[in-house]
């Protein structure tokens, strides 16, 4: 695996935040995030020049000594530097740190004038109500650090599903390849695509169940033998996430594999319904007495039931038994539906691929369109672009457009949401895009009123097509700003907009009950991956996931047109 410029970036904001919690020089922190900044906007992988023995000095702002580390982490992974520093810091600071609303200056003081040195002690200054006696912090981040804390601790029980997906992928090769295993299923909540997994289920049909706990428990990834028995063994990876595997028979793997799946409460809604059938449904089979009259396959086992089958996203009793028990299903929307993408970015803002590439990355995935939505001028950080670069920008886009044959790059951007709700660049600049993506970075902590009211006075920009990531949540990091969802889908609907689920695994960005609540009032969702580079197009089937839990069916999603209908629907949320 090549060491890409993010992770060099993210290590030199790494020593960077480090140096300021010491106390360092400020010019010297500077130049860490100057360099990491510089870096991650470069469009040339780093590594490659490393390989190539060449030099990096020359890029502004990388003189010899970051150079040098540069060279460091492509070669060797590292960089001795930040592992020195995180060693000479409190363990704890690091954590303090990944608090919402800690930054490392915030840290240092808390350091200096509490002696506070890791999240426990933090806690209990915050209880007793020292930190709001600090010049500068105050009640109100008092608050805010005791609910960080405590959402920490909700966190650290479940990891993302992306964080588990390639080692999921892993294992169940590692798996499969056992002499005599027949069948191999992830079952649990991972089958159901939930966002966060607790840990992972796999059930195995096999002529030697012994050889498949033997292999299971030495594979190389194993922490930590929790149990081992005939058919039944739990383990801990590296990772620190558990893995309970089953050996079932024949006769019962679609039994298993049905009440394996959940959810729980889905399990519950469809044994109710087989009771009042005279029928009883456990891990074997569906009995009827001390008969079985089902259990090799699902479709049987729900069959016995009187449903048809539910895939498994939808099996959270949100409705998809009694439907299933008047023998429809919704036709979920599947990867092969998806004809582009509405939201990425480039080289011009915070990209690390330039136009041409990602729009090549998506023509080789048989796209037939992908939107170009930089970020808007506000967002210095990211390269925002002012009206002068957009125009600029949309003239390399035609003179592109050119060169493609049977796909388009769409003219877009994605437009900051200022505080007010208006947004961060004239109409005018606008009228020759072909979309309007419009997303709020900042201003995070309004009042649910104030929020909601920002984001529709958003919405009702003339020129507005689809709202980005509308909740702002990072999984397993920040929760959601305060704002009425319900709301803004009816606003959206009446404005004739659409809204966003972000498939970036980091955002899943509306969520699956937001999704169905959008499809039940006939506003259609773009998914759309949000790439920053052109890997990032993959991430669309962690979309399809959530859409899939959301009920979305193709029809329900913006992006599954073909281009000349796509091009209608853009025209159609336009307002004057
Ligand atoms: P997770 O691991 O927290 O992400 O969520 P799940 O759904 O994978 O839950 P897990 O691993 O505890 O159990 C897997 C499935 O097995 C669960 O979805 C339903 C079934 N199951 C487990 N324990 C029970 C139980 O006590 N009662 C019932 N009805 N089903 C259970
Ligand atoms: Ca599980
Ligand atoms: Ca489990
Ligand atoms: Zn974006």
């Amino acid at each position: 695996m090549p060491v890409h410029n993010a992770d060099i970036a993210a290590a030199f904001d790494e020593i960077a935040d480090l140096l300021e919690i010491k106390g360092e020089n400020p010019f010297r922190v500077r130049a860490y995030r100057n360099a990491s900044r510089t870096i991650s906007d470069l469009g040339e992988p780093l590594h490659e020049r490393v390989e190539r023995g060449e030099d990096v000095v020359g890029i502004p702002g990388i003189g010899k000594d970051l150079s040098q580390k540069i060279g460091q982490m492509v070669i060797t992974g590292r960089i001795a530097q930040l592992e020195e520093l995180r060693a000479s810091l409190p363990p704890g600071l690091l954590e303090m740190l990944r608090l919402p609303g800690l930054g490392p200056k915030r840290v240092k003081i808390l350091h200096d004038d509490l002696n506070v040195r890791d999240l426990t002690q933090l806690e209990k200054a915050a209880r007793e109500g020292k930190i709001r006696e600090i010049k500068g912090f105050g009640e109100k981040t008092e608050a805010s650090i005791l609910r960080g804390i405590e959402m920490r601790q909700v966190y650290a029980k479940r990891f993302r599903r992306s964080a588990v997906a390639p080692y999921a992928d892993a294992l169940v090769k590692h798996l499969r390849a056992v002499p005599g295993v027949k069948q191999l299923e992830l079952a649990g909540s991972f089958r159901r695509a939930r966002e966060t997994i607790g840990d992972l289920d796999i059930l195995v049909e096999a002529e030697d169940s012994a050889a498949v706990m033997d292999a299971f428990v030495a594979y190389d990834e194993v922490q930590q033998v929790l149990a081992k028995g005939e058919t039944k063994a739990s383990v801990v990876l590296r990772l620190g996430l558990q893995v309970d595997l089953r050996v079932v028979p024949r006769e019962s793997f679609g039994a298993a594999l049905q009440y394996f799946t959940g959810s729980k409460e889905h399990n519950i809604a469809v044994r109710k319904l087989a009771q009042a059938k005279g029928l009883k449904v456990n891990e074997y089979g569906v009995m009827r007495g001390e008969e079985s009259v089902a259990g090799r396959t699902e479709k049987d086992v729900y069959a016995a039931v009187g449903l048809a089958w539910p895939p498994p996203e939808i099996r959270e009793n949100r409705g998809e038994v009694e439907l299933a028990a008047t023998g429809k299903m919704p036709k979920l929307i599947e990867a092969g539906d998806i004809r582009g993408d509405l939201h990425n970015h480039s080289t011009w803002s915070d990209g690390a691929n330039t136009i041409e590439e990602m729009a090549r990355a998506a023509q080789a995935l048989g796209y037939e369109y992908l939107a170009i939505c930089d970020h808007s001028k506000r967002l210095t950080v990211a390269n925002g672009l002012d009206a002068v670069r957009l125009a600029k920008q949309m003239d390399e886009i035609e003179r592109l457009n050119k060169t493609f044959d049977g796909f388009r790059i769409l003219k877009g951007v994605e437009c900051d949401i200022l505080e007010d709700g208006s947004l961060d660049l004239e109409d005018r600049v606008f009228e020759e895009l072909d979309l309007v993506v419009v997303s709020v970075h900042s201003k995070f902590n309004l009042t649910r009123e104030e929020q909601t009211t920002r984001m529709q006075k958003a919405l009702d920009n003339p020129y507005t097509t689809i709202l980005a990531h509308p909740t702002g949540r990072l999984i397993q990091e920040r929760e959601p700003y305060e704002i009425d969802i319900p709301r803004i889908i009816e606003h959206a609907r009446q404005r004739g907009c659409y809204l966003e689920l972000n498939a970036n695994p980091m955002r899943l960005d509306l969520n699956d009950v937001y999704c169905q609540m959008a499809k039940e009032a006939g506003v259609l969702i773009s998914i759309d991956v949000d790439g920053h580079q052109a890997q990032d197009l993959g991430n669309i089937s962690f979309g399809i996931g959530q859409a899939r839990r959301g009920w979305l069916e193709k029809k329900s999603v913006l992006n599954t047109r073909p281009l000349s209908e796509l091009l209608k629907l853009l025209a159609k949320a336009r307002r004057f």
